[in-house]
């Protein structure tokens, strides 16, 4: 199993009544000698979850979908505002800051990694 993966800072972003997108950021420390691969992730609450990372193009932030996201060894990766995320599409209700989600990542070595009760926040403090 994964010992050898931490999670910290885990949030999922409240969406507004007719908001069918969220996302949720993390940290993500992988802390084995060998480089981990996450090639997805699932939760109740999105019929989809894909893997996307930002990038700026014509002084535009977009966003676009990563096939997968290489994790080093012994090394923290950040899934954060502007950065990678994970995005939540067609959500199947809304997500207030009471409510809490769980979310399954998904490697190419066949494991998963079940992250419970996930807290929802605003992006604005
Ligand atoms: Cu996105």
């Amino acid at each position: 199993m994964h010992q050898l993966i931490e999670i910290k800072n885990a949030f999922v972003l409240t969406t507004a009544p007719n908001q069918t997108n969220s996302a949720i950021f993390l940290d993500l420390i992988n802390h084995s000698d060998k480089e981990l691969k996450l090639i997805g992730a699932s939760t109740q609450n999105a019929e989809l979850v894909e893997l996307h990372t930002h990038k700026k193009e014509k002084g535009q932030m977009i966003m676009l979908k990563l096939q997968s996201i290489l994790i080093k060894p012994h090394t923290t990766h950040k899934f954060e505002s502007h950065g990678d995320h994970i995005m939540l599409l067609n959500l199947k209700k809304p997500i207030s800051d009471k409510d809490k989600i769980d979310l399954i990542l998904r490697f190419d070595d066949g494991s998963n990694f079940e992250i419970k009760n996930i807290s929802a926040k605003s992006m604005l403090h």
